[in-house]
């Protein structure tokens, strides 16, 4: 069942693979959104802008505020979460052509939404090769890339992955973000778009033995993610070692899909990647994401794919917010660049 505004008033309590639901109360939303009507644009200084937004959500309601920060820490919480009846920006400017931030938004209410959640769960960080390094990304139809397989894409629909940066250690699942979070702006005129989630516990429960043994054996190799390619290979592959795509303890499984293509490097191993294709659909918790509302994704429980749209470049088109989150800095600090900003990385 897709989610919407009207399944997500309260809390219902999330344990286990579940998408956890959160709906604010009214009187929570009002108060948040006074809070940030007066948020200067981030950009300029984002440990002050997170820390005050970090404040500013640090007084939700315990119940909620645990539920979010449960959701972080803990290996046995959902590896997705819906919050609803967030505050939005009272004027929204037009929805970005080229995935770039809007020069001139009069406000930054969606900025504070997606910095104050990000800051529950960790640091929002910064990858040279996604976005210019920025903190807050902008996702956005882009033209030219509507059968891309990135956050640029609409026609065709992005196949279940991580969101994984190439390392030249050969390994793109260890530096990558822990946590995505999606705030929406504005969804697609038709309200065609949704956002899917399969945990790894769910797909590894529906497997069978000797797919999934397969699955855990080092037979993959991911291909860096399609804005890496295009910038330092001229669009070529440019693939991991082999890794498992499966990994981890039975209870608490880790899963890297790369959304630019998978070597599987034996027939097995190939025949074990569609099965787990269909299975990751089969799987699938989908949530069609509104304005008010966020999805926090926990980028190692699960993978995450999106529905195809059709975007119409008229301003009207959908938006999302993005970050990268990472629990701590320190152990991606072999890929701090200090010269392009303290939450930078290449
Ligand atoms: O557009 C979406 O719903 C998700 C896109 C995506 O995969 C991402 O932003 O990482
Ligand atoms: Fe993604």
């Amino acid at each position: 069942m897709t989610m919407t505004v009207a399944d997500i008033r309260g809390v219902r309590p999330g344990s286990g693979s579940a998408l956890a639901v959160l709906g604010l109360s009214d009187t929570d939303r009002d108060r948040l959104a006074r809070e940030l009507a007066g948020l200067a644009a981030p950009g300029a200084d984002v440990d002050r802008a997170s820390t005050r937004c970090h404040q500013v959500f640090a007084g939700l309601p315990l119940d909620v505020l645990q539920r979010i920060l449960d959701f972080g820490r803990h290996p046995d919480t959902p590896g997705v979460a819906l919050i609803g009846n967030l505050p939005v920006d009272p004027v929204l400017p037009p929805t970005p052509r080229d995935g770039r931030p809007c020069p001139d938004k009069p406000g930054y209410v969606a900025e504070g939404v997606l910095l104050g959640l990000s800051s529950l769960l960790g640091e929002p960080v910064g990858m040279l090769s996604e976005k210019e390094g920025r903190i807050i990304h902008d996702v956005v139809p882009v033209p030219g890339g509507e059968r891309t397989q990135t956050n640029q894409g609409s026609e065709a629909s992005l196949n279940f992955h991580n969101d994984i940066v190439h390392d030249p250690v050969g390994r793109y699942d260890l530096a990558n973000p822990d946590f995505l979070v999606l705030v929406c702006l504005r969804d697609d005129h038709e309200r065609r778009a949704v956002t899917s989630y399969a945990d790894a516990r769910d797909i590894s429960a529906v497997l069978a033995d000797d797919v999934l043994s397969t699955l855990r054996s080092p037979l993959f190799r991911l291909n860096a993610p399609g804005s890496y390619t295009r910038q330092h290979a001229g669009g070529a592959e440019v693939l991991s070692d082999p890794v498992p795509i499966i990994s981890g303890s039975r209870a608490y499984p880790e899963i890297a899909v790369s959304a630019n293509g998978v070597h599987a490097m034996t027939s097995r191993a190939g025949a074990a990647l569609d099965r787990l294709r269909e299975t990751c659909r089969s799987v699938a918790q989908p949530v069609r994401l509104e304005p008010g509302q966020a999805l926090l994704i926990n980028n190692r429980k699960g993978v995450h794919a999106r529905s195809a749209f059709t975007p119409r470049y008229d301003g009207l088109d959908r938006w999302l917010q993005r970050t990268y989150v990472r629990r701590s800095l320190w152990t991606i600090r072999h890929r701090a660049a200090p010269e392009a900003g303290r939450r930078i990385h290449l």
